[in-house]
């Protein structure tokens, strides 16, 4: 999925495009080095709800994340509009309306279990650890839909080096808010509250691994899981848990809310694989939002040269 080397394709630091400038690949990174000396963004002064939309300063397209075969990107507003968040309702258009009033700062975001420096990270400090990557990946849901989103966040990698984890931290757990007083979702039992998601170390220090702040320049829209989130583009949408409270790295494997809910429909690897139906449906093609026709479900999401080693010798009908 490489298809530029940062030596072949020589971006320069830039600000990040609008989204009107994102019409394809091509365009993308033509724009891209045209807004090299692009006058700098706000900051981010923002607090509160007006956090969202607020653009983020300092991003740099990270063309190494550009996998080949996207030509197209979502659009914002389908991204913003075609949500998963259920702690604000099951339906995919609750949370842009139900997850408006959901207070982003103060956030803190914790740090903590088998590490040798554990931390409670303020989510503005979070921003700064390591520059800010734009970062184009493949987004595929369990349901069989997906979209392309230019992210915009950190390896998780550079907090997991700063915290230290000890020899026997063999999982990382991520804990996300649940506050009755702010997300009316959790008065249904539908999940086990609160939303736990978790990674092995391995998956958790891959490069590809995204904490991710914002998407299309901006920080991220509260029903998108605002002020951070995981991404994990090989995996199953449901891995990349939303407004997170706590980062805790253990030695057993995490009970995840979605295994709860349903061990032999959602496992803990979840990574997205077309030669594995789920309990109820294929997993062998998906829908582009925004697209008629279907295609095709790639191994691992197309990122089997980067992920496949991760899982040599497993059994990956059984760990699924
Ligand atoms: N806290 C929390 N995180 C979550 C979810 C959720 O319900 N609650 N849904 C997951 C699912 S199933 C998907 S597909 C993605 C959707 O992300 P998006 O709505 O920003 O595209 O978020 C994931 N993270
Ligand atoms: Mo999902």
């Amino acid at each position: 999925m490489i298809i530029r080397s940062s030596n072949a394709n020589p971006i320069q630091p830039s600000e990040i495009t609008s989204e009107a400038l994102f019409h394809g690949r091509r365009d993308w990174i033509k724009s891209t080095i045209a807004m090299g000396g692009a006058a700098l963004l706000p900051g981010l002064a923002a607090c509160g709800a007006e956090a969202q939309g607020v653009r983020l300063a300092g991003v740099k397209p990270n063309p190494q994340f550009l996998a080949t075969d996207i030509d197209k990107l979502n659009k914002a507003d389908e991204f913003k509009s075609y949500c998963n968040f259920y702690e604000f309702g099951t339906d995919k258009s609750d949370p842009p309306v139900m997850a408006k009033s959901l207070k982003t700062r103060p956030w803190t975001v914790a740090v903590e279990g088998e590490v040798n420096k554990p931390q409670v990270f303020d989510i503005d400090a979070l921003y700064k650890l390591a520059p800010l990557e734009e970062r184009v990946y493949r987004f595929r849901c369990v349901e069989a839909w997906s979209m392309v989103i230019p992210w915009v966040g950190i390896p998780l990698a550079e907090l997991i080096k700063r915290v230290e984890p000890r020899g026997n931290a063999k999982y990382v757990e991520f804990v996300t808010l649940a506050d009755k007083a702010q997300m009316p979702g959790l008065r249904s039992s539908v999940l086990d509250w609160p939303y736990v998601e978790g990674l092995r170390m391995d998956e958790a220090m891959h490069p590809l691994t995204l904490l991710t702040f914002g998407a299309y320049g901006e920080m991220l829209a509260n029903q998108n899981g605002a002020p951070v989130r995981m991404v994990v583009p090989w995996k199953y949408g449901f891995k990349s848990g939303k407004s997170i409270v706590k980062i805790r790295f253990v030695e057993k494997e995490p009970r995840t809310a979605w295994v709860k809910a349903g061990p032999s429909e959602y496992g803990f690897y979840s990574n997205v694989n077309p030669m594995v139906d789920h309990a109820r449906w294929s997993q062998a093609s998906e829908r582009r939002i925004g697209e008629f026709s279907k295609r095709k479900t790639l191994m691992f999401n197309g990122y089997a040269n980067e992920v496949a080693s991760l899982y040599a010798g497993m059994d990956l009908k059984k760990f699924i």
